[in-house]
């Protein structure tokens, strides 16, 4: 069908109206950890937003796939009275407030955030209060992200990203010439503002990239890029989680650095480039089509089983060669939101 295409570069949101309560449903699946509404809402979220033309009933949908039957009927709830009964009541409800604001604390989850609240926490600010005279309350990854809620609750704008990066770029020339890196997440998507900063790492030469993310980290925090570590900064991980901030004016932002060895980086940059929806949609293509795709490698499936016997790894010398492999058309960053 005409109209359901995901139009490049334009960014038009034509049901808004829709969206913007549909986002408040995600929201709440979200905290109630319910993980088939969130991809649900999700998912219908995505293809709205890829419409070029406003809805005026989920008739207008024809029988395009992802939007089932239930979300239709809150869609049509939605443009015909311009709201939702019953998402009205179950957000303005006290507890689900508290909750959802305790969720965004970096490192709190849906089970967490229920023991605070059987605990009798109601508010970031109490909570504040509460971890000056019980600091063991919370994980040291949970006092970081309660430190700096607000910052980390602001988008971060693209040219701000490009600053940190650059310094970064600057550090790893000087730690190894030969160090490729890459701006992944919604950078690379080409979104006008990011959440956090995703990079990734591999070798020019497929050297061994063990201890590239310790001698890194501690040179960034020696330049007071970075200011605090989520991941310990002493281990030899591929996985690195901290906070970095451009000059003492600026805003804490989140950061996540992730190595690969050369043979894995065309998997790893798809895999960290997302977005996680796009990324779930293929590995389902993939499995459906005989393959297994993750974020470091894509291998022929020889049962039907989870357990089954899996093939050698496939070789791709980039992303192009993964899309091709599993029969698609290539998409670039900026198209790979759904
Ligand atoms: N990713 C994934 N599944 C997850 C988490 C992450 O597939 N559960 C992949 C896809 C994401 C990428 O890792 O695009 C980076 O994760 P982020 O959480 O940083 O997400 P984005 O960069 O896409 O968005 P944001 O702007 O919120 O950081
Ligand atoms: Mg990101
Ligand atoms: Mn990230």
């Amino acid at each position: 069908a005409k109209g359901f295409a995901c139009q490049k570069g334009t960014k038009i949101n034509y049901n808004e109206s829709i969206t913007s309560v549909l986002e408040k449903l995600l929201e709440k699946a979200l905290g109630d950890g319910d993980r088939w509404r969130e991809y649900a809402y999700k998912r219908a979220i995505g293809i709205l937003k890829g419409l070029t033309f406003k809805l005026s009933s989920s008739k207008d949908l024809g029988d395009i796939r992802g939007i089932g039957p239930k979300i239709r009927e809150k869609i049509d709830e939605i443009i015909e009275t311009g709201t939702l009964r019953r998402v009205e009541s179950s957000l303005s409800d006290t507890t689900n407030q508290i909750s959802q604001a305790l969720l965004k604390i970096h490192g709190a989850g849906p089970n967490t955030v229920k023991n605070w609240m059987a605990a009798g926490v109601v508010s970031i600010q109490q909570l504040r209060q509460h971890i000056l005279i019980d600091p063991l309350f919370l994980t040291s990854q949970q006092h970081i992200g309660l430190k700096y809620y607000e910052d980390f609750l602001t988008r971060i704008p693209r040219l701000e990203v490009i600053n940190i990066v650059s310094i970064i770029e600057n550090v790893v020339k000087e730690l190894d010439p030969n160090i490729i890196m890459e701006v992944c997440g919604s950078f690379r998507r080409m979104k006008k503002d990011c959440g956090d900063i995703d990079i990734l790492f591999t070798h020019s030469k497929g050297e061994i990239l063990n201890g590239l993310l310790r001698r890194l980290t501690l040179k960034l925090e020696s330049i007071n890029l970075l200011t605090d570590h989520l991941t310990s900064v002493k281990s030899d991980s591929d996985k690195y989680m901290g906070v970095c901030r451009l000059g003492p004016d600026g805003l804490h932002r989140r950061i996540d650095f992730q190595t690969i060895s050369k043979e894995e980086w065309p998997f790893a940059l798809l895999y960290f480039t997302g977005s996680d929806h796009f990324n779930r949609s293929m590995r389902l293509w993939a499995r459906r089509n005989g393959f297994s795709l993750s974020e470091s490698h894509l291998v022929r499936r020889m049962g039907k089983n989870e357990n089954e016997i899996k093939g050698d790894p496939i070789h791709a010398s980039c992303e192009k060669d993964i899309f091709a492999l599993l029969g698609l058309e290539y998409r670039h960053p900026q198209d790979r939101e759904v």
